[in-house]
């Protein structure tokens, strides 16, 4: 057999999601997602560990209108580095729609942390994810973190799950709300004995900690349709229905094999949230209560 060319190109985004099969709730949100320049205008930062391909805000607004998702929270990613300006831009073109996660320097002042508030930042992102570059630097985020507080904000840490048990006695001295990226990252094939998701599940009595059950296409071993993951999306939201929150993670960057197709991942709700009432949490009230408290 003749060996496969790993490409260095990344796979683009599916160019035709189906329509889901199931109506979102008036005012679901899309609480993790990014966008990607356009590069010429807003260019991709030097110590990036990827270059995706441009996923301009155009084209994330379609995809929503088409989905049925009327709000959303967009994801600074690591190849736009600390600097956040095609995301506040995407914001901005929302009309309150929209807010973000932003990622930031160490020493970041008060002004630039209001404008960012201005902007509809509400957070700030860690990576410890080892693809991604170094990781954060725990002393940078006890500083970060201390700014960030008297704003109202949370923090978002996105990990691979063999880092869990290290992160987690640090994570619980936070004194902030935590959001934790894509269910842990934890391998869906090792089954919700894994001690990652044990621990998991043990961070979330805290309740300072949620989660996000997305990222089923990036933590499945069986592929699509990704529902060997969906399965921990269901266990968490059951077990902690007012501290999840769920998103698309268009455009899906570093995805390898099965770039996945939008409006299925919509589907997969049909698992992670299996009752009306569960859903309108997952998409509709935990995110108010965490990006629009003010509308409470
Ligand atoms: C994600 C996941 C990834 C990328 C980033 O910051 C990023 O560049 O988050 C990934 O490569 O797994 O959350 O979209």
């Amino acid at each position: 057999m003749q060996e496969r060319t790993m490409t260095p190109e990344p796979l683009p985004f599916h160019p035709n999601p189906k329509k889901p099969d199931i109506a979102l709730p008036q005012g679901a949100c899309d609480a993790h997602c990014h966008v990607f320049g356009p590069a010429a205008r807003f260019p991709f930062a030097p110590q990036r560990t990827y270059t995706p391909i441009d996923a301009p805000k155009e084209k994330l607004f379609a995809l929503h209108r088409h989905l049925g998702l009327e709000r959303s929270i967009l994801v600074q990613a690591s190849c736009h580095g600390t600097d956040n300006a095609a995301m506040l831009d995407a914001i901005a073109a929302g009309e309150g729609r929209y807010r973000g996660i932003a990622m930031v320097e160490r020493d970041i002042d008060q002004s630039e942390l209001e404008r960012l508030h201005e902007g509809g930042v509400r957070g700030v992102r860690f990576n410890f994810v080892t693809h991604l570059g170094k990781p954060a630097d725990l002393d940078a985020i006890r500083e970060i973190t201390a700014k960030i507080i008297p704003l109202g904000w949370h923090a978002v840490v996105h990990f691979d799950a063999h880092r869990l048990e290290g992160l987690a006695p640090f994570l619980r001295e936070l004194q902030l709300p935590m959001v934790i990226d894509h269910m842990g990252r934890i391998d869906a094939s090792a089954g919700p004995e894994q001690p990652a998701f044990q621990l998991l599940l043990d961070l979330m009595q805290d309740e300072r900690f949620w989660v996000k059950v997305c990222g089923s296409e990036r933590i499945s071993r069986a592929g699509p349709p990704f529902e060997d993951a969906a399965i921990f999306g269901a266990i968490l939201v059951e077990k902690f229905p007012d501290r999840v929150l769920w998103g698309t993670d268009w455009p899906h960057p570093n995805i390898k094999k099965h770039m996945p197709d939008d409006g299925a991942l919509v589907d997969l709700l049909k698992i992670i949230a299996p009752r009306p009432e569960l859903m309108q949490k997952l998409l509709v009230d935990n995110p108010t209560r965490l990006y629009w408290p003010e509308t409470l």
